[in-house]
């Protein structure tokens, strides 16, 4: 049976948004759909991080999710954090669709999402590309904009 997990993002500023997430089987990939407003025009770096804790805000997330100890990458890359989901891009409005199918993620067994972070980011994530020690842990993305805990849903 196919497995669904939702997650509402939340911060101190404007920025907000509703994520959905679709698992078809186990080991098949995970569509991610949804929304997230109030952002600046642009890309913006979007991870699943370590810990669905928020106690003092999306810093208590901890670093990006990566149980096989690699370095930051896209979401295309072989050497990537399972959390990597590269970049999501807003509008002149200021609303960024969520439109991602990653071979990575999944909803089930021991590296499962639910009960981790999902974080949108301040500036873009260079995707490991920008030569310097930062880029291989966060791909420089900045500050956490908005987040919530990935939670089961019907
Ligand atoms: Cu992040
Ligand atoms: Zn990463």
């Amino acid at each position: 049976m196919a497995k669904k997990a939702v997650c509402v993002l939340k911060g101190t500023g404007e920025v907000t948004g509703t994520v959905f997430f679709e698992q078809e089987t186990d080991g098949s990939p995970v569509k991610l759909s949804g929304t997230i407003s109030g952002l600046t025009a642009g890309k913006h770096g979007f991870h699943v991080h370590v810990f669905g804790d928020n106690t003092n805000g999306c810093i208590s997330a901890g670093p990006h999710f990566n149980p096989h100890n690699k370095n930051h990458g896209g979401p295309t890359d072989g050497d990537r954090h399972v959390g990597d989901l590269g970049n999501v891009t807003a509008g002149e409005s200021g609303v960024a669709k969520i439109d991602i199918v990653d071979k990575m993620l999944t909803l089930s067994g021991q590296h499962s999402i639910i009960g981790r972070t999902m974080v949108i980011h301040e500036k873009e994530d260079d995707l490991g590309k920008g030569g310097n020690e930062e880029s291989l842990k966060t791909g420089n993305a900045g500050g956490r904009l908005a987040c919530g805990v990935i939670g089961i849903t019907g």
